[in-house]
């Protein structure tokens, strides 16, 4: 069985290649035209940006190495006793374009295992936190603070070669992502269950099993599951998006992958990026405790009314890119149904019924582009029922899946010596003149 870093050093080389012949044969190619609407507008529909592990279609969704979520669900090893594939399952796939076979799958569990645990001034500085700082930025200044040990920046500072890079930053990302469930956890047990004991790191567990473990979540084997899909599915979103975008951004300044994630983290916790799911629990509560939860379609219309007039958008739909329902919302959708508990929850009904009302209100509005759900509508209905019920937790778990996708990237970016991002920014009176 290879290691991870074995496969990836296979597969860089063929990418290089890819990469040398846009150099010396297309450089001067044209693939798209710069109008002003994407300047004012966000940089919307620009392309600008080489990600090579997922790509985000419109209408199809998401699909990661040209794998399907369906694809993926059929194809990416599970843990042992479980169905749904693995974080590692994952990350596999994203970093080398291929799928795991289970041996390589608990390898790179084992791996992560073996470095999970947090060193111990991160867990005094995580400590000395107030329980009322946001759970996301107490994650962000963790991140940041473990880059303290990024061999990295020390190979940097001893003057390593370009052509090693790739293998330095792969190091610390695979340590940052074995250790993001102890960080993210402590996290957890510091604001929301104070002076209970965490259990040790398990070395045969994967890294969502010890997560939830860690969380005290660990004899709840559905709820387990139930993260290991979610964080396998949030785990990339291609590069355009708020979070991966930020951290391919300060990678490319040579920032370590810690400085690069955390700073990743900071976009993830916007309320129309990450924050979402946080809000849609918000919203979808406070409309249980206005309405009852045994609400028709015609009040939830009318609720949904009420927000849009109040001048708030509805949390967990629309998206910048996709224009259908999202398939990770599908997906998670279709957990519910497999799961005849998740049935019984008024919440998880609440966020169902929603769904069969609010893309007809979004439509009549008439402001948004894509009046479907995103995966946030309904991500955190399925933590509540299973008991992880503070919302204001959520994103942190999208933190600890983003993780993949971005990290992988800045493994890629020096692997293909990527240059620093350096885009040109106008005037409004230069925009002007150029339109003249
Ligand atoms: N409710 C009400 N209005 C909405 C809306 C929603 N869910 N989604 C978009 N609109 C509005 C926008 O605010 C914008 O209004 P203005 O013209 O007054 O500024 C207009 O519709 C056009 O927006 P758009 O082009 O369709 O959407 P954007 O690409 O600008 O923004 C997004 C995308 C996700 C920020 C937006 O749809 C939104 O705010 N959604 C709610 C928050 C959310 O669910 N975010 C999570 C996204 C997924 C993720 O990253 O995790």
């Amino acid at each position: 069985t290879k290691t991870l870093k074995e496969t990836l050093q296979e597969v860089i080389p063929a990418k290089q290649e890819q990469l040398r012949k846009l150099k010396t044969d297309h450089l001067q190619a044209v693939v798209g035209e710069v109008k002003v609407e994407n300047i004012i507008g966000g940089m919307r529909g620009l392309k600008a940006m080489l990600w090579d592990a997922s790509v985000l279609d419109p209408n199809e969704g998401i699909r990661f190495h040209g794998l399907s979520i369906p694809d993926c669900q059929k194809v990416l090893p599970a843990a042992p006793g479980g169905k749904e594939m693995t974080a590692e399952s994952m990350l596999w796939l994203l970093m080398t374009g291929r799928v795991p076979s289970e041996a390589e799958s608990r390898q790179l569990s084992r791996e992560l295992a073996e470095k999970g645990e947090l060193p111990e001034f991160v867990e005094k500085l995580v400590d000395s936190f107030p329980t009322t700082l946001h759970p996301m930025t107490q994650l962000g200044m963790g991140v940041a603070a473990l880059n303290h040990d990024s061999v990295f920046q020390a190979a940097y500072e001893s003057g390593m070669k370009k052509s090693e890079y790739w293998t330095y930053t792969l190091e610390d990302s695979l340590n940052l992502i074995a250790r993001l469930p102890a960080l993210a956890a402590r996290i957890y047990r510091n604001v929301y269950t104070p002076g209970t004991t965490m259990p040790a790191i398990n070395r045969d567990l994967d890294l969502i099993g010890n997560y939830s473990a860690l969380l005290g979540f660990g004899d709840n084997h559905n709820l387990t599951e139930y993260l290991r899909l979610y964080i396998a599915l949030h785990g990339d979103h291609e590069g355009g998006n708020a979070s991966a975008h930020t951290s391919h951004l300060v990678g490319s300044t040579l920032a370590d992958p810690y400085l690069s994630y955390s700073a990743a983290l900071f976009a993830l916790a916007g309320p129309l990026h990450g924050l979402a799911n946080q809000e849609v629990l918000r919203w979808q509560l406070a409309m249980q405790a206005e309405l009852g939860s045994d609400v028709s379609h015609e009040q939830i219309k009318e609720y949904l009314w009420k927000t849009l007039k109040s001048g708030q958008v509805v949390p967990g739909y629309g998206h910048g890119v996709l224009r259908n329902p999202d398939p990770r919302f599908i997906a998670l959708q279709e957990f519910c149904d497999a799961h005849p508990e998740l049935q019984q929850s008024p919440v998880v009904a609440l966020v169902k019924k929603t769904y069969e009302v609010a893309p007809d209100v979004l439509k009549e509005h008439g402001k948004t582009k894509n009046p479907y759900p995103n995966v946030d509508a309904t991500s955190g209905c399925v933590l509540h029922h299973y008991g992880l019920k503070e919302f204001k937790y959520y994103t942190v778990i999208f933190g600890v899946s983003r993780a993949l996708g971005c990290l992988t990237q800045s493994v890629w970016a020096r692997a293909l010596g990527l240059p620093l991002e350096r885009p040109k920014s106008l005037s409004l009176d230069a925009l002007e003149k150029l339109i003249q």
